[in-house]
């Protein structure tokens, strides 16, 4: 680390996206949380933070640091996007707030209610059907790539054919937000074909009459969105769905097997199923990392980001400062996890959280009921992804009640 005398700003050398870095990031991102405030990466030219205060100061401040220039390394001022834009995750205001609207109230708590009681019965039946299997299982693949696989494609009203393009396509989008690297072309083989089914399945014919999807088009029917806006919110479904989902319940999993003394507590208390999700969120951060653009010439502690620079945002940096959080890298149900910024904060905070929130209350519930301990018995293994603290696999032994 070096400091140039013109900005008065930490430089550091360090690639946040190298397979090394992205099987263990928290070595470094202490090094930037410790550097300051602020960091420039000479790699890629973007400026960095990592500590909770300018993170979630960032991201509330939608006008000093816009999406609409994309939430990944390349800048939409100067490079064309490899898909038409989000309009929700690639936009801001005026043009982010009738997609957004119509979204939250599809995927509000309100509406969520009536999936409830379903996506429980789900959870038993999958349970059921993995402890029926014996004992030992992989706890990514058999329970958090299963569930949100048997539940959500069907709220969304898909059709079966081509479920399977789902994961697939999401990881190369969480890939593309990071630098051109060897796993963005791992992906790049396969996207034209991935791309022209997820678009395929955006049009109203396709998707059932009953589900997230029709309930997007219907918004067109009344006016709150266009006729161009609807297929492209539910690709934001499509895209955001499934592989976040996958992953913060792969992190609630993963931080009960290595917390046993939590998992007591939860089943004691299996009120304690909900907190325990946000919690595991604050952990892993499933979304590790998103860009912002300076709209301004910014002034944050000793210097100035330049109106048109990238800032890299460490959600997981954020999310384990020890500025914020008492013993941050202890999974710990008694504290109070609200203000995390794993879901980011201010106007994009992530509409689908309840989604996400509902499925691990079901997913826990269903495992309590059954589980009385949860041990791994093996070396997990992580899937490398840009942007997604992923999992390949998490095998473990669990002992029934
Ligand atoms: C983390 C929207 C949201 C959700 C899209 C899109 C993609 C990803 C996400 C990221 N996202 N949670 O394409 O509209």
């Amino acid at each position: 680390m070096t400091t140039t005398a013109a900005l008065d700003i930490p430089v550091s050398q360090a690639d946040p996206f190298a397979l090394d870095v992205l099987e263990n990031p928290l070595q470094l991102q202490e090094d930037l949380r410790e550097a300051g405030p602020v960091v420039y990466l000479e790699r890629y030219g973007v400026y960095a933070m990592g500590r909770y205060e300018q993170v979630h100061t960032a991201l509330t401040d939608w006008q000093g640091f816009q999406s609409a220039a994309g939430v990944g390394l390349s800048n939409f001022r100067y490079e064309n996007p490899w898909r038409p834009p989000s309009l929700l995750l690639e936009a801001d205001p005026p043009h982010h707030d009738a997609p957004r609207l119509v979204l939250s109230r599809i995927l509000g708590p309100r509406t969520l209610q009536k999936l409830r009681s379903s996506w429980l019965t789900d959870a038993e039946a999958l349970v059921d059907q993995v402890l029926l299997r014996g004992t030992e299982f992989d706890a990514a693949a058999d329970l958090a790539a299963a569930f949100p696989l048997r539940v959500f494609p069907d709220a969304v009203g898909l059709p079966d054919a081509g479920r399977e393009n789902l994961l697939p396509y999401g990881d190369h989008t969480f890939n593309a937000f990071g630098p051109p690297n060897s796993l963005v072309q791992r992906g790049a083989g396969r996207i034209g074909e991935l791309m022209d089914w997820i678009n395929a399945q955006c049009a109203r014919d396709v998707l059932t009459d009953d589900g997230f999807g029709a309930q997007i088009w219907a918004a067109a029917d009344r006016g709150d969105i266009t006729y161009e806006q609807a297929p492209l919110i539910v690709r934001s479904l499509l895209t955001a769905g499934v592989d976040t989902t996958v992953n913060g319940l792969a992190a609630v999993l993963f931080a009960f097997a290595a917390h046993p003394d939590q998992w007591q507590a939860v089943r004691k208390n299996p009120a304690l199923a909900r907190t325990a999700f946000d919690e595991a969120v604050r952990w892993e951060s499933p979304v590790q990392t998103f860009f912002r653009t300076a709209t301004q010439d910014i002034e944050i502690g000793c210097t100035v980001i330049p109106d048109g620079q990238k800032i890299l945002m460490f959600l997981g940096a954020a999310n384990r400062d020890p500025r914020r959080w008492e013993n941050p890298d202890r999974f710990d149900l008694q504290r109070d996890p609200s203000g995390h910024v794993g879901f980011g904060m201010g106007i994009h905070q992530c509409v689908g959280q309840h989604v996400a929130r509902l499925e691990s209350e079901a997913l826990l519930t269903a495992l309590a009921a059954r589980v009385d301990t949860i041990e791994i018995t093996g070396p997990v293994h992580r899937h490398l992804n840009n942007t997604l603290r992923s999992w390949k696999s998490i095998p473990v032994e669990v002992t029934l009640s």
